[in-house]
């Protein structure tokens, strides 16, 4: 059968600070390691956005128009702490009080990732995340938001997608006098990110009573390519790399066997001091959050040196690990027109094993298609095959809750369009459509696209069809 949805289902949508915001060096906000990448010709960069932050209360009115119950955003530390480690900016604060209120006074429940990809420029100049000190910094950032606004947003999130920061650094982009940092650098810096979180999770427990906080992962179902054993293995072995080995620290608070002997065996392990087993274990989450977009299927390596390939439609992000395992072509699947694998059965799948293997309920921060929508002579936008993509999913979170899955909320990437993190304007998400005009940077006018109305609809019967 299938379950109707909780009564307090948080029906929402997500944006990111630095994708939606612009105003990126207004009112003493600081560089982030964002703003230092170089965008193709004609596109439009992170440094103007969506202009929400000098238009977010005609934003917030249409969220509440649409009848939102909760919006996912992040705060950009170099907006609050311009150089990542020192002087507060009341400004930076202001901005997000204003926008909490905007939100509070609509009855939208605000959802706080603490940090999504946006590093200070400061601290990436003294090493990042390389530098233990960032832990230090983060802690600090975390408990001046959670002080600042704890009264007003019960959900917090710590780091958006970790996993995509280790195994893809090159999908969010390295500034052009940049190198990609190695494997082993790279793990470093997540024992960082995971000591950095794990004492957020205590410091939001002991001090700010009630408030909920939790991990953001991009967390997904590998299949296998074929039933011969060798391809299970290596689809396990990817599952794991990729998802349960960052989900394990985050809810256990000890790194996965399997992943841990894995780094050894590649002498990419992370130096861990004496005393950070014991900080691992000192915080656990509340909820697990999970960005979910699409499946991939995986075959055993053949060991011909051919492991790895750009992902189809997609050139900035490599799949494969040499010797490990290979990624495979899935029959039973479609795809976006940017190549992304469209799976919702994989959103049942993966909430069940979530659910399963961390007995937590869950809260999905990410979902969404990406497309070159079509603003029509008539000024509309028929966005079907969004509406097609995200009503397949919810149908699946409906069986995933049947299943026994506490699920909590869906925040769709995206509650209106933002820049792409390679495509700009060209790949949309939203459900509202932000007008760049010919040039791509002016107008900015919001336009309600046929996924509005339909989400709407969706809310006001609370999931049910
Ligand atoms: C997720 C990120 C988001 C967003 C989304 C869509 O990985 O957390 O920030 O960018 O992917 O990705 P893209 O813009 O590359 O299509």
């Amino acid at each position: 059968h299938r379950a109707a949805f909780p009564a307090d289902f948080l029906w929402g949508a997500s944006t990111s600070a630095y994708q939606v915001e612009g105003a990126w060096n207004e009112d003493g906000k600081g560089p982030s390691v964002v703003d230092m990448l170089s965008h193709p010709e004609g596109t439009a960069d992170f440094r103007v956005a969506s202009d929400h932050y000098h238009r977010f209360e005609e934003d917030v009115a249409l969220m509440a128009e649409m009848g939102l119950k909760a919006y996912r955003f992040s705060v950009a530390w170099s907006r609050v702490i311009p150089d990542g480690d020192g002087e507060v900016n009341p400004a930076g604060l202001d901005f997000y009080r204003r926008l909490i209120d905007a939100l509070c006074r609509q009855g939208i429940t605000p959802i706080v990732t603490l940090y999504h990809f946006d590093l200070p420029w400061a601290l990436e100049q003294k090493g990042g995340w390389l530098n233990r000190d960032t832990v230090e910094a983060f802690v600090r950032y975390a408990r001046l938001l959670l002080s600042e606004f704890g009264d007003k947003v019960p959900l917090w999130l710590t780091i958006n997608e970790q996993n995509t920061m280790i195994l893809h650094p090159g999908a969010i982009g390295v500034p052009p006098d940049r190198e990609l940092p190695d494997k082993k650098a790279l793990y470093q810096q997540n024992h960082h990110m995971m000591l950095a979180q794990a004492k957020v999770f205590a410091l939001c427990h002991d001090a700010f009573k009630g408030l909920k906080i939790g991990p953001a992962i991009n967390t997904t179902s590998m299949y296998a390519e074929t039933c011969k054993p060798e391809d299970a293995i290596a689809a396990h072995n990817w599952e794991t790399l990729r998802c349960w080995s960052f989900l394990d620290v985050a809810v256990h608070g000890r790194y996965n066997a399997l992943a841990w002997a894995y780094l050894q065996d590649r002498g990419i392990a992370p130096a861990m001091l004496p005393g950070d087993a014991g900080i691992l274990q000192q915080g656990k989450p509340d909820f697990v959050a999970i960005n979910y977009y699409s499946t991939a299927t995986i075959a055993a390596s053949r060991g011909d040196g051919n492991d790895v390939s750009p992902r189809a439609g997609d050139q900035q992000i490599m799949l494969g690990e040499a010797g490990v395992y290979r990624p495979a072509e899935n029959p039973w699947v479609g795809k976006t027109p940017y190549g992304w694998v469209v799976d919702p059965v994989g959103l049942r799948l993966t909430l069940r094993k979530v659910c399963e293997r961390y007995g937590l309920p869950i809260l999905i921060t990410e979902n969404g298609m990406g497309a070159p929508d079509k603003l029509e002579q008539d000024g509309t936008i028929n966005d079907d095959y969004r509406i097609a993509f995200l009503e397949a999913h919810i149908r699946q979170m409906q069986l995933a809750i049947s299943d026994g899955v506490d699920l909590m909320g869906y925040c769709p990437w995206a509650a209106i369009d933002v820049v792409s993190t390679h495509q700009g304007y060209a790949k949309r998400y939203g459900f509202i459509y932000v007008d760049r005009g010919e040039d791509d940077l002016k107008a900015l006018s919001r336009i309600r696209k046929r996924s509005f109305w339909w989400y709407k609809d969706v809310i006001a019967k609370n999931g049910n069809s």
